[in-house]
């Protein structure tokens, strides 16, 4: 048995946050899939008392630990090894001012908008859709910003931010109707430079539950 098991499935950036964080680790772990779209497993009632009563994924087990919320799994695993961990106290603040407006702004807004345009059927409201998108321009535009002086998030090594806020940025482009590497050239340099670490995987080879039946 996995030291580690990870609740998600192969469609959830906000799961990919963890997977990716146990396998740049090298941790042994395993995936436990979570129907999200069909059984809709997350909205039971068994779900929310046995797995995570917010009824969210990802959800992280480690030995008695029960663990919710990518941002505190983040912090639980590089606190445990030392690894993607913020060295100074500035530098760990930091961390969690940038993964707080990732979850809000940046992945926050990116995931249910490549829901709406990409597995809802039927296609989300174009008012809605509009509304995020212009969300989205903003907050990609000052991570762009903030990674043409930065060579990582915070600093020049990587560190849990930048595990958080990778979340959706690797999904095809096709999914979401625009190309992120190409409007924002610094995001473009990092997302490859997050790439070459040693364990990184693609979402859809992390995790199971791709494709999606029918498509
Ligand atoms: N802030 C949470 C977001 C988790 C989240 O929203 N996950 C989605 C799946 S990708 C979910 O479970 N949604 C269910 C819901 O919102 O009811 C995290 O980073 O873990």
């Amino acid at each position: 048995m996995a030291e580690y098991k990870l609740y998600c499935f192969a469609q959830s950036g906000n799961a990919y946050r963890a997977a990716l964080m146990l396998n740049l680790i090298g941790a042994d772990w395993e995936p436990v899939w979570v129907d999200f779209f069909g059984k809709r497993e997350q909205l039971t009632p068994e779900y929310r008392s046995a797995v995570n009563e917010m009824g969210e994924v990802p959800v992280l087990k480690h030995g008695a630990k029960t663990l919710t919320q990518s941002g505190v799994i983040l912090t639980y695993l590089s606190e445990l090894t030392g690894k993607f961990h913020p060295q100074t106290e500035d530098e760990r603040l930091e961390a969690l001012r940038w993964i707080i407006f990732d979850n809000q702004k940046v992945n926050g807004f990116l995931g249910p908008f490549r829901f709406l345009n990409f597995i809802a059927n039927p296609r989300g409201n174009q008012a809605v859709l509009d509304f995020l998108k212009g969300r989205i321009d903003n907050a990609l535009g000052i991570l762009d910003k903030r990674l043409a002086k930065s060579t990582f998030v915070v600093g020049d090594h990587p560190t849990i931010a930048d595990i958080s806020l990778v979340a959706y940025m690797y999904y095809p482009p096709e999914e979401f109707g625009f190309d992120i590497a190409k409007t924002y050239p610094h995001i473009a340099a990092w997302l490859e430079r997050m790439k070459a670490l040693p364990g990184w995987g693609h979402p859809y080879d992390l995790m199971p539950g791709h494709p999606l039946p029918g498509r």
